[in-house]
């Protein structure tokens, strides 16, 4: 096992690669990698770079990393209900800004700090059992759990989350009556 030293007091650098007799290296991007060392000398240098940070919001791939580098990222799962919509923010850089699970390729280093946040396709607030129908089956769910704090016969029927099944969730379903799909 080999492990990169401190950086060069540069501000601002991460290190890069490993650059020599790589093909003795298991991961030529781990700071931390094997080298299988053959029956005669080898020499592997750490190489470092400018860093440029990635910010991913509702998914996983933050980090900081070198201009040109690609990164692996991932939505979160959306919540109930909910559909993975695209990516925003600095989508120049992601190859499928459609897809929840993707690559970014990190810019040079003069574009700065980039970042990028997974959206979702939110169902109808009053749409309680996100079916993509607001209906007599959502308003039902109000009305079986009518004035209840407690002891839901459906959780969901306490659409704003207030504990208390009431005129405000009624409302709710009321307001969405008869739209389907999801919010624009
Ligand atoms: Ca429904
Ligand atoms: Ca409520």
């Amino acid at each position: 096992m080999i492990c990169t030293g401190a950086p060069p007091v540069i501000d601002a650098t991460v290190f890069d690669q490993w650059v020599g007799d790589t093909e003795h290296l298991l991961d030529v991007y781990a700071p931390c990698t094997i080298a299988i060392i053959p029956d005669h000398d080898i020499t592997v240098t750490a190489t470092y770079d400018w860093a440029i940070s990635l910010d991913v919001y509702n998914g996983t791939g933050s980090g900081t990393y070198t201009e040109g580098r690609t990164v692996s990222i991932a939505a979160n799962d959306p919540p109930d209900g909910d559909l993975f919509k695209q990516w925003v923010g600095h989508t120049a850089y992601v190859a499928d800004p459609l897809s929840s699970t993707t690559d970014v390729n990190m810019p040079s280093a003069g574009v700065g700090d980039i970042a990028v946040t997974a959206t979702y396709l939110e169902c109808w607030d009053g749409d309680l059992n996100t079916n993509l129908v607001v209906d007599i089956v959502d308003l039902n769910m109000v009305l079986i759990d009518w004035g209840k704090t407690g002891g839901f016969a459906d959780p969901r029927s306490d659409g704003n989350g207030d504990g208390t099944v009431s005129i405000i969730d009624l409302n709710m379903v009321l307001i969405d009556w008869g739209k389907t799909g999801y919010q624009p």
